[in-house]
């Protein structure tokens, strides 16, 4: 094994990267970020030579030939190329270099959503045997390098199975969250115009099973392209099996082998299209590719979560948002991990389950979202301390500003103060962790995301789109370097990619967010800029506001909006949940409102705060707060799809002002 700066001087080399040899090949594990000075040095590294620190990076995967150029890009056209020339397959990253030495690890375990029902597990060979046969099962029934696959499935192994088959024939999958509905889930697929849809006859939720079967026959009404739908038995539902067109996953099972070959892709073919909403209007289909987002997910998964070989690692995500996608199948899997996968939801049997998990499978590494904490933070101690969880290490948090009280909590009661807490920031469209904090070795600050991952260079800008580079700063958060796993397009609509994300401010990413950075260079993630909301004059980013409000010891959570105002231009309106409903609705009204200007100053005070059963969420835990914005305003005659949410019954709730759902 060469030193790491010898290795760093070979591939320094201005303009020329030379390979590694075989002898010379390093491992993730060579270089892990495992102290705060190689952070500062690997950090240093990635701005003063982006090329020669994604190179040494890239050397450490298996390729079936290697790049001729790390990256080429152009910021006008947008266009992104990574490791160009080089030949891959993503899942014999994933599973078949791990055989030799890893053959009997774990790869996958399985938690289904009843605690009676025994879980599975999947070591690598095993793994690798299933995905192999269920590729063959995908050629057989006309799939091709190309094709697009919809996979719309509870979080049952066969459908992280699916996904890496999808890969491994050079498929591209398109995952539709198991909980959409069937306009939702036709509009994706017609879209993408999807050749085949991976399903099952029905879904376990918690104490309900849901008829997914019937979903998707609606949805397949009006989806010419669809030729073939094969069908899992999950639940043993009464379906309707259409002839010619639906056929069964066990029965294709039984007439392969498990041995397929993997496809070879070149890095820059299409790896997946995953949709995520946009604020309004249609779905965007974002498009990743192969070689650039294995390896950005590889590493920042070792390096955020500080993953030891041997660690057992929950992500309590689904695998239809690229949470799931990115931390719970590529990166995990490819850096040789041993991956939770849960079917069900927190509260069932009751609120203890996931504490219950991480006992029965001795978790290190812990991954959920600041919604399932302030969930979770409402239930009684008990829930948390009949269950063992010292094996927890590691505390992970993804998905939107967590609050003061929900970090501190999350310390407290489940890291017991001694598991750093990564609170990591980043998007469907960046494909990998972007700001966080690398666990144990760079420092945690509340509500902080903290610093950037090596290899990832943000920034802030005001509005007339000038660099802020003293410290504090408080602007709009972009991204000033190209980085691996960044989505690459659109899919059918690049002129929207370029609009959304590169025309606000030239030679750079937007990507939509605020944030303020503290003296020390640490971001914190204030929330969408389009949740700033004008206040007489003064720019009030709601996320601080509701910090203030969630401190009051009767609140669960809040959200707020502007609304027009005659005199202010707009005002603020508070939806609040609250743990007991006042005796007097107006005194604690009036106590929050006091709290806001001791702690924010009386510009932030609301005008009209209602109390309400919950909030409208979307299924990976975002306040939906277009609907909201519609309800203060008044405009409740055209809402748009709420289908697609968490809790569409809270909606009407929320507009009879009612205090139950
Ligand atoms: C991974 C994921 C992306 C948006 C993003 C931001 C918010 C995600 C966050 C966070 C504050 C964090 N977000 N992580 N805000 N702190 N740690 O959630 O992707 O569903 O595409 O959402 O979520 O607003 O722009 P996606």
């Amino acid at each position: 094994m060469v030193s790491e700066i010898t290795h760093e001087l070979k591939l320094h080399k201005i303009g020329i990267y030379e390979h590694a040899t075989e002898e010379e090949k390093q491992t993730l594990d060579d270089l892990q970020v495992d102290s705060f000075i190689k952070y500062y040095k690997s950090y240093q590294h990635s701005v003063n030579d982006p090329e020669g620190f994604w190179a040494q990076i890239a050397e450490t995967f298996t390729w079936r030939k290697k790049w001729d150029k790390i990256v080429e890009y152009d910021w006008e056209t947008p266009k992104f190329e990574w490791f160009k020339g080089a030949k891959l397959n993503i899942t014999e990253n994933c599973l078949d270099r791990h055989l030799d030495k890893r053959g009997d690890d774990l790869a996958i375990i399985w938690e289904p959503n009843d605690p009676n029902e025994a879980n599975r597990t999947f070591t690598y060979r095993e793994l690798h045997a299933e995905v192999s046969k269920f590729s063959n099962v995908l050629k057989n029934n006309g799939v091709e390098k190309g094709d697009r696959v919809c996979v719309y499935m509870p979080m049952v192994p066969e459908l992280a199975i699916a996904v890496l088959a999808c890969a491994r024939i050079g498929a591209v999958h398109s995952v539709v969250f198991a909980g959409f509905s069937s306009v939702a889930l036709s509009t994706r697929i017609n879209d993408a115009e999807c050749k085949v849809i991976l399903t099952t006859d029905g879904v376990y939720r918690g104490s309900k099973a849901v008829d997914l079967k019937g979903i998707v026959d609606e949805a397949l009404e009006s989806t010419p392209s669809i030729e073939t739908s094969i069908v899992l038995n999950r639940i043993n539902a009464n379906i309707t099996m259409k002839a010619g067109r639906d056929i069964w996953w066990h029965e294709e099972l039984a007439k392969v082998s498990d041995i397929c070959p993997a496809e070879e892709m070149d890095a820059e073919d299409m790896l997946f299209i995953l949709y995520t909403s946009g604020s309004t209007g249609k779905p965007k289909g974002m498009v990743h590719t192969c070689a650039g987002y294995m390896i950005h997910t590889a590493y920042s998964f070792k390096n955020v979560f500080q993953y030891k070989h041997g660690d057992v690692y929950f992500c309590t995500a689904d695998i239809g948002w690229i949470t799931g996608h990115s931390y719970i199948v590529y990166g995990p899997l490819a850096a040789g991990a041993t991956t939770l996968m849960f079917e069900g939801i927190p509260s069932y049997p009751d609120y203890g389950r996931f504490w219950e998990i991480v006992e029965k499978h001795q978790v290190n590494q812990f991954y959920t979202a600041p919604t399932a904490i302030r969930a979770l933070a409402a239930q009684p101690n008990e829930l948390i301390d009949k269950h063992d969880i010292s094996s927890i290490k590691v505390l992970g948090t993804v998905g939107e500003p967590i609050n003061e009280e929900a970090w501190h909590w999350y310390d407290e009661k489940i890291g017991k103060q001694k598991s750093p807490i990564v609170d990591t920031w980043w998007q469907t469209e960046t494909g990998g962790i972007m700001i966080s904090p690398l666990a144990g070795v760079t420092p945690t600050k509340p509500t902080f995301a903290t610093r950037p991952l090596p290899g990832i260079q943000p920034c802030l800008v005001n509005e007339n789109g000038e660099e802020l580079n003293t410290n504090p700063a408080e602007g709009r958060l972009c991204v000033k370097y190209p980085w691996p796993s960044m989505a690459r397009t659109i899919y059918g609509d690049h002129n929207r990619y370029k609009e959304t994300y590169f025309t606000a401010f030239s030679g750079k990413y937007f990507t939509g967010d605020g944030s303020f950075r503290d003296l020390e260079g640490n971001y914190r993630i204030t929330g969408r800029v389009d949740d700033v909301v004008i206040v007489s004059g003064h720019n009030l980013g709601t996320a601080p506001i509701e910090n203030v409000i969630n401190e009051h010891s009767n609140v669960v959570e809040s959200a707020i909006v502007g609304y027009p105002h005659d005199i202010k231009g707009n005002a603020l309106y508070a939806y609040v949940i609250v743990y007991e409903t006042p005796e007097n609705d107006d005194f604690l009204r009036h106590e929050i409102n006091d709290l806001i200007a001791r702690t924010i100053g009386p510009i932030a005070k609301l005008d009209k705060i209602q109390f309400v059963p919950g909030l409208p969420k979307t299924r990976s835990g975002k306040i939906m707060r277009r609907i909201l914005r519609k309800i203060a305003e008044n405009e409740t005659s055209n809402l748009g799809d709420i289908s697609t949410l968490l809790n569409p019954d809270v909606v009407q709730a929320i507009m009879d002002g009612s205090l139950v759902k």
